[in-house]
């Protein structure tokens, strides 16, 4: 199986490096299981001034992305095998499901912008997909770029321990429910102790016990997730 590999295109690319650099994303980058490379878009830029912005046309307030950086990034890094991302506040929410679908491909192309937005152009000729991570607006793509790129690596093979299933687990896991609550030592602790049940050794006690707890908490705060 080819290598898979995550090209960001941002005009802040020690943004996107640096939460990719540490932690289970960092040690999945240094043991090679997968490559994530930050662009400065300005590098695809030809003019003295490394603009990237211009004022947008009709009218409004602040500035809006110049397409040409973004068609020489995107006609540099592309291959056959790209899928090529724009994150955007409009677009498609980004979900579990989604990142799985993104972890199946080998080479992701993912485009930041900053200030207004991007020329539509951009878009209509070069994004497979246009991402949003949630409903609330943020100052640009990057930090919502490096969140889909931790949600898709923790998926490929190998980049979690084996004794944790990153599938099994999950959001919505087993039965479209939120995981019961969870502990360790001490069994009490300023005065709150663990459950007894979780204590007892009881392996079908415990399970029916996470099951309601699941239940509760679901629908307590992710009413949604239940039919
Ligand atoms: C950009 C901006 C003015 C956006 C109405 C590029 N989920 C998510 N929230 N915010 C973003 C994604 C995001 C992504 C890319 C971005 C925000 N902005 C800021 C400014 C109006 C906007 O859209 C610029």
């Amino acid at each position: 199986m080819e290598k898979f590999s995550i090209d960001i295109v941002t005009i802040f690319p020690q943004i996107a490096a640096a939460p990719l650099s540490e932690s289970i994303i960092g040690r999945a980058q240094q043991s090679g299981q997968v490559e994530i490379r930050c662009h400065d878009l300005r590098e695809f830029t030809t003019d003295k001034h490394r603009q990237v912005d211009d004022e947008p046309y009709g009218g409004g307030p602040g500035m809006v992305m110049k397409p040409e950086p973004f068609f020489a990034a995107v006609e540099a890094l592309r291959t056959e095998h790209s899928r090529v991302l724009m994150m955007t506040p409009g677009g498609t929410p980004f979900s579990q499901p989604l990142a799985e679908e993104f972890s199946e491909q080998q080479h992701l192309i993912i485009l930041c912008g900053h200030y207004e937005g991007v020329d539509h152009r951009v878009t209509e000729a070069l994004v497979d997909q246009e991402i949003s991570i949630g409903d609330y607006v943020l100052t640009n793509g990057t930090i919502a770029a490096t969140i889909v790129v931790d949600a898709v690596v923790r998926l490929l093979p190998g980049v979690l321990g084996d004794d944790t299933s990153s599938i099994e687990e999950s959001f919505g896991g087993e039965q479209g429910l939120l995981e019961a609550p969870q502990y360790t030592r001490p069994p009490e602790y300023k005065g709150m102790p663990v459950p007894d049940v979780l204590l007892s050794g009881h392996h079908k006690k415990i399970a029916e016990w996470r099951r309601e707890q699941s239940i509760e908490r679901t629908k307590a705060t992710r009413p949604d997730l239940l039919d």
